[in-house]
């Protein structure tokens, strides 16, 4: 970690800490329940808040800091909190990281109204039932990230000029990632705008709907994982990419508001019987065209379980 130090302002809130820890000091600092943390600004400290219920994080200032939400064990407990209104600036991270073995040990949270400029990203990895909205996030390494996580919300964050993923739904060994929403959020000029980026753990009942996606610098939209995408708004079809069987496509649009469909190889707006014909034409042929739908470099029995899956559809 960067920092070893700790500042004035986090000495005044020891006593008002149940547990409060500079990395690199390994002594806990425990006294009473933290109810209330606002209004201060932190400077190159690593703030580490564990086993804490029923509490508020706002209204203060991270300067190459890091906010980090954890457990000291799997069988401790952090829950009901809210981190609101805070800016994280200039290499700062917020992250709640909880139990690899039991995601419900860190459990109902909000991270809203905060100010991400600079910095790292915020993060949400082995925790349940969080909802992530009205954050703003700029010039960040990621933006939002998620990883084993399960009933997350995460809505109207506007994400730019990001080095990575705009947003990633990741998941760590043995823990998937599932009841994962995202929507009406604003991704631009990332590398990616969304993917899953990394883990190889089932990600299940995961909604991508509402969402703008656009000016990212390789794909507005990998689907690499399974999910629906629905009613996004893309730079256009050459921005989305298709990895995954399973994902579903419904209503997507291009800026201009033309149809991006990526199961409608023929360009009229609907998946029909023209487009499986034209898929299993060329099945087992070499091809990195727009009728490899689920991007390979070979025409496969993914590309025709792909377009069939979206039979009938229009748009
Ligand atoms: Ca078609």
């Amino acid at each position: 970690m960067r920092t070893r130090k700790i500042n004035t302002n986090l000495l005044l809130l020891f006593p008002f800490m149940l547990f409060v820890c500079v990395l690199g000091t390994p002594n806990l600092v425990s006294n009473a329940i933290a109810e209330e943390f606002s209004g201060q600004t932190f400077q190159d400290t690593t703030i580490i808040i564990a086993n804490q219920n029923h509490f508020s994080i706002h209204n203060n200032t991270f300067i190459n800091s890091t906010l980090r939400i954890t457990i000291n064990y799997d069988t401790d407990e952090t829950s009901n909190f809210a981190v609101s209104n805070n800016t994280f600036l200039d290499g700062s991270l917020l992250i709640v990281f909880g139990s690899t073995i039991n995601k419900t040990a860190i459990h109902h949270f909000e991270i809203h109204g905060n100010i991400i400029e600079d910095s790292v990203k915020i993060g949400v990895a082995y925790c349940s039932d969080g909802r992530i909205y009205n954050n703003t996030i700029h010039g960040c390494e990621h933006g939002i990230a998620t990883r084993s996580a399960a009933n997350i919300t995460i809505e109207q964050n506007s994400i730019s000029d990001i080095e990575g993923y705009g947003i990633y739904v990741g998941t760590g060994p043995g823990s998937g990632t599932s009841n994962v929403t995202i929507h009406n959020n604003t991704v631009r000029n990332a590398s990616i705008g969304i993917g899953k980026w990394y883990g190889s753990e089932e990600r299940r009942l995961i909604t991508v709907n509402n969402n703008t996606f656009t000016n990212c610098r390789s794909y507005d939209l990998m689907a690499d994982f399974p999910a629906v995408f629905q009613e996004n708004v893309l730079t256009g079809r050459d921005k989305l990419v298709v990895l995954d069987c399973a994902p579903l496509f419904f209503r997507n649009k291009d800026r201009d508001g033309c149809c991006v469909q990526p199961a409608d190889v023929n360009g009229d707006s609907k998946v029909d019987i023209r487009d499986v014909s034209l898929v299993s034409r060329s099945f087992g042929q070499n091809k990195t065209d727009i009728i490899d739908v689920v991007s390979s470099g070979m025409i496969d029995i993914c590309d025709i379980v792909f377009v069939s899956r979206h039979f009938g559809i229009i748009g």
